[in-house]
């Protein structure tokens, strides 16, 4: 309980703009490869950050529309689901449902060689929810996948 009021606080104080306010920024680097695998298996952001900068990069060198790679959290029951819709949603939407509410953030699909980052408030997660990350391009999805952890 001592630590979501922590939280609490620090949301609070982020969302009021005011003089006193202590944002802070927690920074995640990923990285997939022409082997269509994350370098990661699991993301941990600690429940006083206020927003999560998350950087994907592309280490391969394969084309984006061979070997596309982006960024999807969901909540885990919403993995599947959200991944389903966003092979029909096609290459121009990311591969992600436009306007998907079950998506928390998402970046941009990148090739090889690019770089690309999404921010997003830590207000829309929930202590001890059960998220996941995942690469939407189709196909991608049961290999690039892991766990995040808030909290
Ligand atoms: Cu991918």
């Amino acid at each position: 309980m001592k630590v979501t009021s922590t939280f609490a606080t620090l949301a609070l104080l982020a969302v009021s703009g005011g003089a006193f306010a202590q944002g802070k920024v927690c920074a995640v680097e990923i990285g997939g490869g022409d082997n269509m695998q994350f370098d990661k298996k699991e993301i941990a952001v600690a429940a006083d950050c206020t927003e999560v900068q998350v950087t994907l990069k592309h280490t391969g060198t394969l084309p984006a529309q061979a070997m596309g790679h982006n960024w999807v959290l969901t909540k885990t029951a919403d993995l599947t689901p959200v991944a389903t819709d966003g092979m029909g949603a096609g290459f121009a939407n990311n591969h992600v449902k436009p306007g998907d509410a079950r998506v928390i953030a998402f970046t941009k699909v990148v090739g090889g060689g690019q770089t690309t980052s999404v921010k997003f408030p830590t207000s829309k997660l929930k202590e001890g929810e059960a998220y996941s990350f995942f690469c939407s391009f189709p196909g991608h999805y049961s290999i690039m996948r892991g766990t995040f952890k808030f909290g």
